[in-house]
């Protein structure tokens, strides 16, 4: 046996033993690496950087060279979907995301269609590059948002509150489902383009679902993210499937049984507690809280020895933070994170 049907992160996926802990990072590739910076400087900024394959592939390798991360997350970002609907998304340095074009009326929902085929290649094309570019025993992971977090969005048109989706929620849950229904046969579409690509594993990010009251979340957001799942399940049978959703504790149980093999879970849930929650259903990903890494090597280091005590030594747990990197995280204390995470968990 060789390559990553033996690697680390799909052993424990499969919550099989692993000889240590298998360890990425959501947001392992950006700002707060020189090498991405320096490369951001002469690309012409963001957008321009993840639609050109070889520099999406290029920044991909980056944290894996730099730290030997058990896992790779190809560069991208989730809103290159409604980018491709036509939504039109540019970001305002230091306020984050925007569309010139949002789901702002009736009219404007009803026009919203399916991406077309071509107008995501590059995330497939990125994710072959990288393939060929990873070691053997080093995993791709393609993803996409979750049909009610790219919602959240669109219908706001940006980041923030996304009051104007909350309360659509409850006025139009018709043009709610409308949009939604697209998201998912769209996420679908473009993890099963990342996984014949090249992608051994998809995620799904939920980073929103926090905002859905209980009843709510089954409604508008696992119903969908279950529509994906099914649909993954007979194009990729074989590919195992993450599910990170955001200030979801309580919802846990259920999202453990929407098909998923691992949950991803945020660092106020904790990890004993989401082990008993899952119930042996999926693995657990997580949930350093990434604020732990702002300070010192030994802050984030006894941080880490935490988290790998509140998981215990069970199989089936991944580690990873509560959510993505910041910006401002000195690649020092993620390097002591790395070194403690191999040297404690055997
Ligand atoms: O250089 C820059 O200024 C760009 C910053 C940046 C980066 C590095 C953005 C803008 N997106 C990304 C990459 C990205 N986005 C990845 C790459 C792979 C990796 O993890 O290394 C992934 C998985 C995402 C996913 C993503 N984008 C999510 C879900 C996960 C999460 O963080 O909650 C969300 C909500 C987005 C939207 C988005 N894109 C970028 C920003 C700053 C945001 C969030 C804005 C907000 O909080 O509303």
């Amino acid at each position: 046996m060789s390559g990553w049907e033996d690697s680390l992160l799909f052993r424990a996926l499969r919550r099989k033993p692993t000889p240590r802990r298998p360890l990425w990072l959501m947001r392992q590739a950006g700002r707060y690496l020189p090498e991405y910076r320096a490369l951001r400087e002469k690309s012409g900024g963001f957008m321009a950087m993840l639609k050109n394959p070889e520099i999406a592939c290029e920044i991909t390798l980056q944290p894996v060279r730099r730290f030997g991360f058990d896992a790779a997350i190809i560069f991208s970002d989730i809103l290159t979907i409604p980018d491709a609907m036509g939504l039109e998304l540019y970001f305002v340095e230091n306020e984050g995301p925007r569309f010139r074009r949002p789901l702002d009326s009736e009219v404007a929902i009803a026009k919203l269609a399916p991406p077309p085929a071509e107008s995501l290649a590059f995330a497939a094309e990125a994710c072959a590059l990288a393939r060929r570019e990873l070691p053997k025993n080093t995993p791709l992971i393609g993803f996409c948002g979750a049909p009610w977090t790219l919602a959240c969005y669109m219908a706001d048109g940006g980041g923030g509150g996304f009051w104007k989706t909350r309360a659509l929620r409850h006025s139009r849950p018709d043009l709610l489902h409308r949009i939604l229904e697209i998201n998912a046969a769209a996420a679908a579409d473009l993890l099963a383009a990342q996984l014949a690509a090249g992608a051994q594993v998809a995620m799904i990010f939920d980073s929103w679902g926090g905002l859905l009251d209980g009843g709510g979340y089954e409604e508008f957001s696992l119903s969908y993210i279950r529509k994906i799942i099914e649909s993954l399940r007979r194009r990729a049978p074989d590919a195992p499937i993450i599910v990170f959703a955001r200030n979801c504790g309580f919802q846990l149980p259920q999202i453990a049984a929407c098909g998923c093999d691992a949950v991803g879970v945020d660092w106020q849930i904790p990890l004993a507690a989401a082990r008993r929650a899952v119930a042996d259903k999926t693995a657990v990903q997580g949930n350093l809280d990434p604020a732990a890494l702002l300070s010192s090597p030994e802050n984030a280091a006894a941080a880490a020895k935490k988290t790998l005590a509140d998981f215990g030594n069970a199989p089936g747990h991944i580690f990873n933070l509560g959510h993505g990197v910041d910006k401002t995280t000195p690649p020092e204390n993620v390097a002591a994170l790395v070194e403690t995470v191999r040297a404690h968990s055997v």
